[in-house]
């Protein structure tokens, strides 16, 4: 983490992994910070695409709790079986690849919902893609529920996905202005 000056110099900067910075226990390959987004002053969303504790290649995200200095101070992992019900993810859909803070999408008060894709989801085909929008409970560690957005699913139409990858990034916008 870089604290960066008005001039956009380096200040100062924090590392987390698993042996500094207050990380979580991590082994080779896990792609800590492949996604990262903030969804609070102090509440950050790293992932670990290749993170294997649900199956090879599942990945998982970190809810990181963070100091003011840029340590974290706890943080919580969900993934298939921890967070998410079994079978959500799946073995190599390497889920984590990017993801985005979306606020509060759906106009409950709560800026607490976020996106959060696999570029190899087996959904409707192939390693098609899809992405997750986790609607995190008020302690923005539980999962109240989520929509999985892909080929066949989450209001788009089977077939429409040709090619691979979907949700190989993601960002946030309201491109027809209605305001979601
Ligand atoms: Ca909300
Ligand atoms: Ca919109």
């Amino acid at each position: 983490m870089l604290f960066l000056a008005a001039d956009a110099s380096v200040e100062s900067y924090t590392m987390i992994s698993s042996s500094t910075g207050g990380g979580p226990p991590l082994k080779s390959r896990d792609g800590l910070g492949r996604a990262v987004a903030f969804i609070g002053p102090h509440t950050l969303v790293a992932s670990a695409f290749g993170d294997d504790t649900a199956g090879s290649g599942t990945g998982a995200v970190y809810i990181m709790e963070l100091s003011a200095d840029g340590v974290c101070t706890s943080y919580i992992k969900i993934t298939d079986g921890l967070g998410l019900p079994d079978g959500t993810i799946g073995r190599y859909n390497f889920w984590g690849v990017s993801a985005a803070f979306l606020g509060d999408l759906n106009n409950d008060g709560l800026q607490a919902e976020v996106a959060v894709c696999s570029a190899h989801d087996q959904g409707g085909g192939t390693s098609k893609g899809a992405c997750l929008i986790l609607f995190l409970a008020s302690d923005l560690k539980t999962v109240d529920r989520f929509v999985r957005i892909g080929d066949g699913s989450g209001g788009v139409e089977a077939g429409t996905i040709k090619g691979n990858n979907f949700g190989m990034s993601v960002a946030r916008g309201d491109g027809n202005g209605d305001g979601n």
